[in-house]
C-alpha cells in the first residue's frame, strides 16, 4: 500500500541519498513532500522524472503524512519530530537526538529487527560508524560473544555534510595550485592531505577525553547488540576521503574462534560482503563502497597478542548503509 512520505533535510547529502534509495528501491510513495530551511525553500528537485518544490520546514508540514525520514540535524529533530507524531506520522531519526532514549527503538534491520515493533512514534538510525561496524560483529557475537571491542575508524568528510565535501575539494585545490590563501569555514586544521583525530568538527570533546562521536559509537552498540557487558573503546579520525568510512576493528571473544571461521560466518551475514584475499591484493577500500549497499569486510586474522582475539578492517559508504539506506530498510520493514 503507497503511502505519504516526507523528507527532511532533503536538500543535504543524507537527503538527496534518500531520493536516489526511494525511487531505485520503488518504495511505495503516494505523495512525497520535500523539507529543508527557508534557505532552500523554492528550489526544485526531481524524483522519477518530477520536478518536486521544497517547502520550508513548519510544525504543519506533517499532516496526512504516514512516514517521516529526518535528517537535518539533532535540533530540527527535537524541535520536529513531536509534530510529526502528533500528526500521526511514524518517524526514522537519523539524528542524534533520540538514540539512547529507553523508548526508542535503535535498529540496524540485520542485527535487531525485532525493536521495531516497539516504536511509539520515532524509531532511531544508528551512527554511520557504528552501524558498519555492529553489522559484521553481529554473526561474530551470535557465535561467539564479544567480550571487548577496540576501535580506530578512517571517516570520509562526508559525513560532515554537503559544505565539507566542498571544503575538502576547495582547499585541495587551492593546495595543488600553491595557494596559501585558504579559508577554512568547517574543519578546525587543515584536511586536504592531513588526518584529524576529531569528530565532529565543533564542540567535539567531552570531560572524558573522548569525543561525542566515540562515545555515540560505544553506547550505541551496547544497546544495537542488546548487550551492556561488551566493553567498546574507539577513537573516530576524520580523512581526507570523500565517501565511505573505513574501520580497524579488534575483538576479543569469550570463546575461540578462528579467522577462517569468522570469514565462513561473515561470507554467510546478511548485508555483509567478505573482500579477503591477501594472495591477490584484494581488501575492502573507501573507493570500492562508494554508491554501494553492502558493508565490506576483509584483512580478517587473529589477534596474535592475545588469546581468542580477531583483527579485521571494515568499510562501507557511509550517507547510504551508514544513513538513507539503513533508514530506508527501517521504514521498509514499518510498512
Ligand atoms: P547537510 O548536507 O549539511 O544537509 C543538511 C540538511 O538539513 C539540508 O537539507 C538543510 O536544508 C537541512 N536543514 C538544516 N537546518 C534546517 C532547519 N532549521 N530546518 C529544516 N531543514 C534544515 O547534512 P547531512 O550530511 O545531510 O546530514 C544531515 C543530518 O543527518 C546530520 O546533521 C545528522 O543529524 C544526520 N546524519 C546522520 C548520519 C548517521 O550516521 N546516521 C550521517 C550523516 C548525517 P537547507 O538546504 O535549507 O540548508
Ligand atoms: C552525524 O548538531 C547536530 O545537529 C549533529 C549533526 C550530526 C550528527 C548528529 O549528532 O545527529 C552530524 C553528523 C551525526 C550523527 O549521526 O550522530
Amino acid at each position: 500500500m503507497a503511502v505519504n512520505v516526507a523528507v527532511v533535510g532533503a536538500t543535504g547529502a543524507v537527503g538527496e541519498e534518500f531520493l536516489r534509495i526511494l525511487e531505485s528501491r520503488k518504495f511505495p510513495i503516494k505523495e512525497l513532500k520535500l523539507l529543508a530551511s527557508k534557505r532552500s525553500a523554492g528550489k526544485k528537485i526531481k524524483f522519477c522524472g518530477i520536478d518536486y518544490t521544497v517547502q520550508e520546514l513548519n510544525r504543519h508540514s506533517f499532516q496526512g503524512i504516514k512516514i517521516a525520514l529526518f535528517s537535518a540535524g539533532s535540533s530540527v529533530s527535537k524541535e520536529y519530530v513531536p509534530y510529526a507524531i502528533e500528526s500521526g506520522a511514524v518517524c526514522v531519526d537519523n539524528s542524534s537526538a533520540f538514540r539512547m532514549d529507553d523508548d526508542v527503538p535503535l535498529v540496524v534491520p540485520e542485527v535487531n529487527p525485532q525493536d521495531i515493533a516497539k516504536h511509539q512514534g520515532v524509531i532511531a538510525n544508528p551512527n554511520c560508524s557504528t552501524i558498519q561496524m555492529v553489522v559484521a560483529l553481529k554473526p561474530i557475537h551470535d557465535v561467539a560473544r564479544i567480550k571487548r571491542v577496540i576501535v580506530s575508524t578512517y571517516q570520509a568528510v562526508s559525513g560532515a555534510g554537503l559544505k565539507a565535501v566542498d571544503e575538502l575539494q576547495k582547499e585541495t585545490a587551492s593546495i595543488l595550485a600553491g595557494r596559501t590563501d585558504f579559508k577554512r569555514n568547517l574543519f578546525p586544521y587543515q584536511i586536504a592531505f592531513n588526518v584529524l583525530p576529531q569528530i565532529p568538527q565543533s564542540n567535539a570533546f567531552l570531560p572524558n577525553g573522548y569525543t561525542s562521536e566515540e562515545m555515540k559509537m560505544v553506547n550505541e552498540t551496547k544497546k544495537i547488540m542488546g548487550d551492556n557487558s561488551i566493553r567498546v573503546t574507539a577513537t573516530t579520525v576524520r580523512v581526507p576521503v570523500v565517501r565511505g568510512h573505513s574501520e580497524s576493528v579488534n575483538v576479543e571473544t569469550e570463546k575461540k574462534i578462528t579467522a577462517s571461521e569468522v570469514k565462513k560466518l561473515l561470507s554467510k551475514a546478511p548485508g555483509v560482503k567478505l573482500v579477503d584475499d591477501p594472495a591477490n591484493q584484494l581488501y575492502p577500500l573507501a573507493t570500492m563502497s562508494a554508491g554501494k549497499d553492502e558493508v565490506f569486510v576483509g584483512r580478517i586474522r587473529e589477534d596474535e597478542s592475545i588469546d581468542k582475539g580477531i583483527n579485521m578492517w571494515i568499510v562501507s559508504d557511509n550517507i547510504r548503509k551508514g544513513a538513507a539506506l539503513n533508514a530506508i530498510q527501517i521504514a521498509e520493514k514499518l510498512l
